[in-house]
């Protein structure tokens, strides 16, 4: 294999990708020039990563939308509400991803511990697993032709069953997992065309077992790598497993009939540990993850080199990759011409990535002599990244040493409650939105316009305050109790925040995938963080004396703003987020000193940083739990704080909800039929709460008796004095037609459920 990475981005360089979906969504665009755009993004990847000297070139990275969704179709899992749409093939896949208007999507969630989502596959037990789509076959001769040899790389097939869930019809017994014998028919059959179009090697990954996993579920991936392993015809087979330690899965892969393993030696660098006890490895070839696959550091090769050192008699071959696939990072630094130079003297996106894993792969095989310009640089790079002015910054470790307990502590509840009634008179079952008013083709021409400088400051305030003082008017006229300004200020609201904090920069260019055709582009957090000037207070109290409805103040929390960031990796999260957490803090004194009654601090990341280890997750949940209370406890008994979490199953942190010490919480909750709020109730919890009665990733607007049997619903749950009214997320991707209808609908709804109370 010698040197590879596991991964690479799909989007296009300049985001083609994105725009060639959207236009074929919006019917602007065939389907094929969507493939055109396609093959074309394939094809430069290829040759850029066989140009750019890698011994073994990843394929079928390509998706149109999601590989977890790729591999649901290839092997026919395509529940019978999407065939039944009499669809021509790509846009059954595409109905899949985003539902049409007489049927859902999928579910959408997090990639384990990232910020990319996929689509979680339905499976039960009438369903029918055959190879209905050869999509790797296929690119793998499209890069032959083009004179690329690449590796297939596939969900493996453990990893694609523990991260589907069982469909509506399936009985409570049932588990995914129970298919894995017929689905190993597929990928063996998957295997042999693969090896008869000529590859030698298919990657299979398994992320899903650098979580905790049951003696069931490592006794399966036993018996399907045995099975896979001991077909005659097929390619040699590199299994990766990464995001974290393999534990005692590791042992059981190595063991397996499989030619190549792969670790993410980044995220447990105590693999090397468990790979030196493992005798079974002598005749494999060992994949090193060396190379930060999910940050955007140069990597320390001295230290990548030095590990790699320690694993060369372990295996028949020692090779060097990423740690995991570099989807996860945006393609090229070099064209971020307006970053701090210095700063971007320390870092690798992918394509300094992959030149890494070819610096590092030469330095093994050729001696460390052949590369040496190359490993000088990044020395350099490396401590002057230590010792730079404006990594450090003496006022904030003062201000860090001189916190207390009190400052992550709030006043008594019911004296909170009181007074919070007092000064807002809200009626029972308050309604509310999160926080995003959708964003107009205006609105982004007005910021992007202010970038290049042919808005003055001056004028793009006064569109931004015209934009704002529609969005109350609005919220006025559809009865709404507490409003929001609706953020027409904001790109995006970790990046808006990062781009006004020291201690960040932003990218021009820096692209990520967060799901299908969304990106986001994630901040690059290298120093200590201080907030020069107050960053929401002049727009929050704009807003606020346009009404005598209380506006909420839009702030996002800390845990988040470092999920959605590139932080450093020279101190612990921990240190960072009370870092973080002192700038929102400052924030929420001073929107409460303008005269800003209520306060939202989202922390929609809350879950997705939980580590995927439960051995770890008290440590993670401790420090997340006390960076949001330092943000929030600067305020007084009056101020309400609210929070909202999103896009995760919230089961797990349950605990630290509670702990939080919010006084409002709203959650994500529509698709699930509340079902949050027993989990909520089981553990006490007792404040506000504001379970999303309808679902805003879909245009469907809800009619009014649909909300209200939710209402009801959640009443069941929740007393009326305790139950507030919103929808399940802000409303920025959405259009002002239907957000204005639903929102209507909403308010109608509560008031016909007040009436009954
Ligand atoms: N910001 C960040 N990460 C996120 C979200 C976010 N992760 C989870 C969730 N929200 C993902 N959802 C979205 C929804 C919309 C968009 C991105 C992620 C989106 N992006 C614009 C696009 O792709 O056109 C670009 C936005 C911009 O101009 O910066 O619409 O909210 N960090
Ligand atoms: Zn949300």
């Amino acid at each position: 294999i010698g040197s590879t990475v596991l991964g690479y981005p799909r989007i296009g360089p300049n985001r083609e990708l994105k725009r060639a979906l959207e236009r074929y969504w919006a019917s602007r665009g065939s389907e094929a020039e969507l493939r055109a755009v396609a093959r074309e993004l394939r094809a430069d990847t290829w040759r850029s990563l066989a140009a750019a000297g890698l011994d073994s070139v990843p394929g079928n990275t390509f998706s149109f939308y999601d590989h977890v969704l790729d591999t649901a179709v290839m092997v026919d899992a395509v529940p019978r509400r999407f065939t039944d749409l009499g669809l021509n093939p790509l846009d059954t896949y595409f109905a899949m991803a985003r539902g049409v208007a007489s049927t859902s999507p999928l579910e959408m969630t997090k990639w384990f511990d990232t910020n990319y989502h996929y689509l979680v596959p339905e499976i039960g037990p009438s369903t029918q697993f055959s190879l209905a789509d050869r999509t790797p076959v296929e690119q793998y001769r499209e890069a032959a032709e083009l004179g690329v040899t690449t590796r297939p790389v596939l969900v493996g097939p453990l990893t694609f069953l523990l991260l589907s869930k069982p469909d509506d019809d399936a009985p409570a017994s049932f588990l995914p997992l129970d298919k894995l014998g017929d689905l190993l028919e597929v990928y063996a059959e998957l295997l042999r065309q693969l090896r008869r179009a000529g590859a030698e090697w298919v990657q299979l990954d398994e992320p899903a077992f650098a979580a905790d996993r049951s003696q069931d579920e490592l006794d399966a991936l036993r018996e399907a790598y045995h099975a896979l392993g001991e077909l005659t015809d097929r390619p040699n087979l590199l299994v990766a497993g990464y995001f974290g330690n393999l534990g005692d899965a590791l042992p059981v892969v190595a063991s397996s009939p499989v030619e190549a393993l792969g670790v993410d030696l980044v995220a447990a660098p105590s693999t090397v540990d468990t790979l030196s006890m493992c005798r079974s490895l002598r005749d494999k070839t060992l994949v090193a993850g060396l190379v930060d696959g999910r940050n955007i550091w140069r990597t320390d090769l001295d230290q990548a080199l030095t590990t790699a050192a320690t694993l060369l008699g372990l295996a028949d071959e020692v090779a060097v990759s990423t740690s995991c696939s570099l989807l996860h990072v945006p393609y090229d630094v070099e064209v971020e011409t307006r970053l701090d130079p210095r700063v971007k003297s320390w870092l690798a996106f992918a394509a300094q990535k992959v030149h890494e894993v070819v610096v590092l792969g030469r330095a093994l095989r050729e001696g460390r002599d052949v590369v040496a310009t190359e490993l000088a640089e990044a020395r350099e790079a490396v401590a002057d990244r230590a010792t730079a002015e404006g990594v450090r910054d003496d006022r904030v470790h003062a201000r860090l040493a001189s916190l207390r307990p009190e400052h992550t502590r709030r006043g008594d509840y019911a004296a909170r409650q009181r007074a919070q009634q007092q000064s807002l008179r809200l009626p029972p079952l308050p309604t509310t939105t999160i926080g995003s008013f959708p964003q107009t083709t205006d609105v982004r021409k007005a910021r992007a316009a202010l970038r290049t400088g042919e808005l003055d400051p001056t004028t793009y305030t006064d569109r931004m305050r015209s934009e704002i003082e529609r969005v109350i008017r609005l919220q006025e006229r559809i009865g709404l109790d507490v409003l929001v300004h609706g953020e027409p200020e904001r790109n995006d609201m970790v990046q808006y925040f990062a781009e006004q904090l020291t201690g960040f920069a932003a990218t021009d260019h820096g692209w990520v995938q967060s799901y299908g055709s969304r990106c986001v582009r994630p901040p690059i957090l290298y120093g200590d963080v201080a907030r020069p000037e107050p960053i929401t207070v002049e727009w929050a109290r704009f807003a606020q004396q346009l009404t005598d409805k209380p506006v909420k103040g839009m702030l996002t929390g800390p845990v988040t703003i470092l999920a959605w960031s590139f932080v450093r990796d020279d101190q612990p999260m921990a240190d960072t987020a009370r870092q973080v957490a002192l700038a929102i803090r400052d924030e929420t004194r001073d929107l409460e000193a303008e005269g800003i009654r209520v306060v939202q601090v989202d922390e929609p990341a809350l879950r997705e940083l939980l580590p995927l280890r439960s051995q770890r997750r008290k440590a993670y949940l401790d420090w997340a739990v006390e960076a949001f209370r330092l943000a929030t406890s600067g305020v007084a008994d009056s101020t309400q704080i609210h929070t909202h979490l999103c896009y995760s199953e919230f089961g797990d942190v349950i605990d630290a909800i509670v702990a939080l010490d919010a006084d409002v919480t709203s959650i994500e909750a529509a698709r699930s039929r509340m079902e949050v709020l027993d989990d909520l109730n089981a553990v006490g919890f007792d404040r506000g709460v504001g379970p999303g009665v309808y679902d805003i990733h879909s245009p469907r607007v809800p009619d009014q008796a649909e909300i209200a049997d939710l209402l009801r619903a959640a009443l069941r749950a929740v007393p009326a004095e305790r139950l507030w009214v919103n929808p399940d997320c802000g409303l920025k991707t959405r259009a002002y037609a239907e957000v204005d209808a639903a929102l209507a609908n909403m308010v109608r709804a509560t008031a016909t459920v007040r009436e009954s109370l």
